[in-house]
């Protein structure tokens, strides 16, 4: 009787020491996060949404959504293109310093941070530097990928440039030392043909080394913060053998998207997204993967009904985490709403759908 009451005791010991011992990650938490957020609606994104728009630029605390619905966007998108230069600022030329206190601002408020990554192209950006598109990440050369693997003749290089991203990366972290999590997207839409990782300059296995290379040089200091990402460009017919044969393994990605803009007509665009959308929700459900629309958008929203009519409706459909939209340029092209538009009232409509979710609704 005495034994077996020593034995409880210690059984019931042991569970509260290793139960205070599992303190969930940053990473878990915030996948943990998007699966439950995910069950209330699909959040919007905007890319660079605190540094300017398209007659602004970094005045504190503007946001073109903010300034057209009354909220911020629940995800914002954040690029480190140029970073692995050493660059003091981005390819759009948004301070690195300026992006990291916006990426934990929006942290602290509650939002949700996604980090993409455009670099230029190792094999020509020393020759070509600053310039566009020679020596960019659109410079779309055959063998830049083989000259970063091991054994290639730019793989040096490739591990400053990686380097300099972990960096960057490990300075994400509040006043009290706590890190970020974040969503990490690189390598993205690399079915197409127009990045030098696309997959007419590189084969499906060295597609798949760079990914991996990238995921174990990085994730060996960041595995408590990273929520990694693959996305690629809306294909319209994409099988999902198709997609496996660049996918970098169910061990490595948590969330799997598509990047899917209306370049042509509404209807091209409305059919070939959802067709590509039911092809990768079908495939995390099986693989217990998020969904998202990774980078969506209509080029300066000629269309004023386009927010709740064509978009709202797909998001409606498929159970995704987000819908993220690219940024409004100063100056040029916007992506987002834009306050005083035609398409700004429609915006609105689109921010009271009760499926949308924005920070407001995720930071409660
Ligand atoms: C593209 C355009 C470019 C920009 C790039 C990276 O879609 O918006 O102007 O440099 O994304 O943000």
């Amino acid at each position: 009787m005495k034994r077996t009451f020593h034995i409880t005791l210690f059984v019931i010991l042991l569970g509260i020491v290793l139960s205070s011992c599992h303190k969930p990650m940053p990473r878990e938490q915030l996948l943990h996060r998007l699966r439950a957020l995910q069950e209330q609606g699909c959040m919007f994104g905007h890319q660079d949404d605190p540094f300017y728009g398209i007659s602004w630029a970094y005045e504190p605390n503007r946001s073109d959504v903010l300034e057209t619905c009354g909220d911020y966007p629940a995800v914002m998108g954040f690029d480190l293109g140029g970073i692995e230069m050493g660059d003091s600022k981005n390819l759009d030329s948004v301070p690195f310093d300026r992006m990291r206190s916006e990426i934990i601002a929006h942290h602290l408020r509650g939002g949700i941070v996604t980090i993409s990554w455009h670099p230029r192209n190792p094999l020509t950006a020393l020759e070509h530097l600053g310039t566009w598109p020679e020596g960019s990440a659109w410079e779309a050369t055959d063998g830049s990928v083989e000259a970063i693997l091991p054994g290639g003749m730019k793989h040096e290089l490739f591990l400053t440039w990686l380097e300099r991203v972990r960096v960057f990366l490990l300075s994400l972290r509040t006043d009290d030392n706590q890190p970020v999590p974040f969503i990490f997207r690189p390598w993205h839409e690399n079915n197409g043909a127009w990045f030098w990782w696309g997959a007419s300059h590189c084969t499906a296995e060295q597609y798949k080394a760079l990914y991996k290379f990238t995921w174990d040089a990085i994730n060996s200091s960041l595995m408590p913060s990273i929520v990694w990402s693959y996305s690629p460009n809306l294909d319209g017919n994409m099988t999902e053998e198709q997609f496996l044969e660049r996918y970098p393994g169910d061990e490595r990605i948590d969330l799997i998207g598509l990047d899917s803009y209306q370049w042509g007509s509404e209807e091209d665009f409305v059919r070939q997204t959802r067709a590509d959308l039911a092809m990768l929700c079908r495939f995390g459900d099986k693989h217990h993967k998020l969904v998202a629309l990774t980078e969506c958008g209509y080029r300066s929203v000629p269309d004023p009904s386009w927010w709740d009519r064509v978009l709202l409706p797909i998001l409606c459909d498929y159970p995704l985490s987000y819908a993220l939209v690219w940024r409004n340029a100063e100056g040029g092209e916007h992506f987002g709403p834009v306050p005083g538009t035609e398409s700004a009232e429609n915006f609105r409509a689109f921010y009271a759908a009760p499926r949308t979710l924005f920070l407001k609704d995720i930071a409660k």
